[in-house]
């Protein structure tokens, strides 16, 4: 159709995607029986069929057993290859990528064979499809702040490599400030931050993203809207929020697409993006979450356009290249 097309067409940055989360079921088949590995399901359907959730722990769990598939630097390179080829097909030109070291690491998986595998897929994309990337470490904050502190020790050959620090993982009881202290050692050695903040936990929890963390993006941030003061507050500062349509459906976030906040955001003037969080979870990639929401809420070319602009001026890329991008 003409919005398949201009949305696929016009071009964007993804700013929220877990690169675990993109982990189609046919590939969880190839890399179990590459790796030997026995998982619960007898097809691809059967997998599919397990992923209706109805909050983000329901997902949570499901989703930290199906990486267990994930086992050398070949898979992670894999992966990561897929992502890129179908982010391409849509219209993505940079994608900023999160990746949940503990989740291998307390497997016995060497943190090099991650991120080694997912650098050398990035340096391929670029080639392959003009997709530039940046990778984005996120902390599992159902974890204690000392383990983050470890996988930061961990990471420090690949720094230089690494654009910035995340904080994902079941939100609510696992506030902001837990991470306070590895935010602000992460922050002193030059990585930008970002951190999940108001997908289920409520604004308090933004408030301290903002004033405890001193993110430079919001990762979802839906539940800000509750509060005025702190609407305003996030849009006189024109802070990006990395809104998620589909994922938000999914886990129930919103209760139907219908009332989906994407449009009140805009209007609000608030620095909204829109991405695909988790996408072989949640049932589509970015053009997918574009389709869903301008049908769903009737945006219109001008709410679309800003959307991606918003996904470039809110990336974490120099500004010369963001001004290249506009
Ligand atoms: C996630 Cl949607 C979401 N929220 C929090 N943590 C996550 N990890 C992967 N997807
Ligand atoms: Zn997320």
């Amino acid at each position: 159709t003409d919005l398949d097309s201009f949305i696929t067409g016009l071009p964007k940055a993804e700013l929220h995607l877990h690169i675990e989360g993109s982990l189609e079921p046919e590939l969880m088949f190839e890399l179990a029986r590459r790796n030997g590995i026995e998982i619960p399901y007898a097809s691809v359907e059967e997998v599919r069929a397990a992923y209706a959730f109805s909050n983000l722990q329901d997902f949570l769990d499901i989703y930290y057993a199906g990486a267990n598939v994930l086992r050398t630097r070949r898979d992670f390179h894999d992966l990561a290859a897929a992502y890129f080829a179908r982010a391409a097909a849509d219209g993505v030109v940079h994608a900023e990528i999160m990746f949940d070291p503990q989740t291998h690491t307390d497997r016995g998986i060497a943190f090099s064979e991650v991120v080694e595998g997912l650098l050398s897929a990035m340096a391929e994309a670029e080639a392959k499809h003009g997709i530039t990337s940046k990778l984005i470490l996120s902390f599992l904050r159902h974890l204690s702040e000392e383990a983050a502190f470890e996988v930061l020790e961990m990471a420090e050959p690949w720094l230089d490599r690494i654009e910035a620090v995340g904080l994902d993982s079941s939100e609510v009881g696992h506030p902001p400030v837990k991470f306070a202290r590895v935010f602000e050692e992460a922050r002193a050695r030059g990585l930008k931050l970002t951190a999940h903040a108001g997908e289920e936990g409520p604004p308090e929890y933004v408030y301290q993203a903002l004033d405890l963390l001193h993110v430079d993006r919001i990762d979802h941030g839906n539940r800000s809207l509750e509060d005025p003061v702190l609407t305003d507050r996030l849009a006189d500062m024109g802070m990006t929020l990395t809104v998620c349509p589909l994922s938000n459906l999914k886990l129930c976030v919103v209760d139907d697409l219908g009332n989906h906040p994407i449009d009140r955001m805009l209007a609000l003037g608030l620095k909204a993006t829109v991405n695909s969080d988790d996408p072989a979870y949640f049932g589509g990639y970015i053009a997918d979450n574009f389709r869903a929401v301008a049908e769903a809420r009737g945006l219109d070319q001008e709410e679309i356009v800003t959307l991606a602009r918003n996904s470039f001026t809110g990336s974490f890329l120099p500004s010369d290249a963001i001004a290249a991008h506009l």
